[in-house]
This record gives C-alpha cells, sequence and structure tokens, in this order.
C-alpha cells in the first residue's frame, strides 16, 4: 500500500488569503490567528499576500483572482456571517460558502473555507480565539497541509 504524506512544513510556500471586512471583530482575529500559524509553520511573511474585502459574499470572486494568477500555492479565504446581523443570512452564507466550494473542487490549488456561520456575535468571537482556541489557525495549518499533499500529484 502507498500513502501520501502528510506534513505541516510551510517552508517555500506562497499563501493568499482573502479577508472579509463585514464583522471586522472577528475577522481581524481570524485573519492575526492565520497569519501566525503560516509563520509558525514556516511560511516567510512576506510570502503572505492578504485582500481585503466588503463582505463573505465578495469572497468567491477575489479568490478566484488569486487563483487564476497562479502565484499561490493556496488560498485561504476568511469572513463571519452572523445570523442574527442580517435578514439575509442565508443568501450570503449559501453564495460564499457555495462558490469557495466550486472553486475549492476545481482542485487547481487548495482554497480553504475559512467562514464562520453562526447565529450570535458571541459565538463567532469565541471560535475567533476568545474561548475555543482561534479557527485562523486551523485553517493556516489545513492550507499548509493541503498543498503537501497536491505537490504529490506534480511528480
Ligand atoms: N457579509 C458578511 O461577511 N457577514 C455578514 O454577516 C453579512 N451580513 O450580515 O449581511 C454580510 N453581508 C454583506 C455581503 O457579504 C456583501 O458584502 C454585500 O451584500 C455586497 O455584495
Amino acid at each position: 500500500m502507498k500513502e501520501l504524506k502528510n506534513s505541516l512544513n510551510g517552508t517555500g510556500m506562497k499563501i493568499a488569503i482573502a479577508v472579509a471586512r463585514f464583522n471586522e471583530v472577528v475577522t481581524d482575529k481570524l485573519l492575526e490567528g492565520a497569519v501566525r500559524q503560516l509563520e509558525t509553520l514556516g511560511v516567510d511573511s512576506k510570502d503572505i499576500t492578504v485582500a481585503h474585502v466588503p463582505g463573505a459574499f465578495e469572497l468567491p470572486g477575489i479568490c478566484r483572482k488569486f487563483v487564476d494568477s497562479k502565484k499561490f500555492d493556496a488560498v485561504i479565504a476568511l469572513g463571519a456571517i452572523i445570523r442574527g446581523e442580517t435578514s439575509h443570512y442565508d443568501v450570503v452564507v449559501n453564495a460564499s460558502t457555495g462558490g469557495i466550494a466550486n472553486l475549492a473542487a476545481e482542485g487547481k490549488v487548495p482554497v480553504i473555507l475559512g467562514i464562520l456561520t453562526t447565529d450570535t456575535v458571541d459565538q463567532a468571537m469565541n471560535r475567533a480565539g476568545l474561548k475555543a482556541g482561534n479557527l485562523g489557525c486551523n485553517w493556516a495549518s489545513t492550507a499548509v497541509e493541503m498543498v503537501n499533499l497536491y505537490k504529490q500529484f506534480n511528480k
């Protein structure tokens, strides 16, 4: 049996992060956690490119631009969609997560779904580092792990 190797070594990787400004109090924390974790895993800060967009709805489009540029090994989409704050919660959730999922499934480079969907700001803050750890860190690790898996198809 052969198994692909899993690795969290991010040395030499170029990573793009798209982050929504909507619910910035949450998404700033997710970004902070993601960048910190990428650097911990060996990604050079000059190899991390960040694009700020107005809201989660805008994430799939900018992620597509990052993928099509062919300059990045992985793309991470960060956002926070909070039900209490909007009547079109479901529309924004479906459009943003569906767009990211479609892009990810193309398999060109890993595209990481880093969008929190919660009922309250408190729940979102907890998942952005207040209580339950910062999911931005997890999503950064996922990006590096997936890049290392994808690399094994290019040999
Ligand atoms: N965008 C978010 O990222 N989170 C939200 O909770 C949200 N709410 O509450 O509506 C939200 N809306 C804005 C949307 O993402 C777009 O920026 C807007 O519709 C313009 O296209």
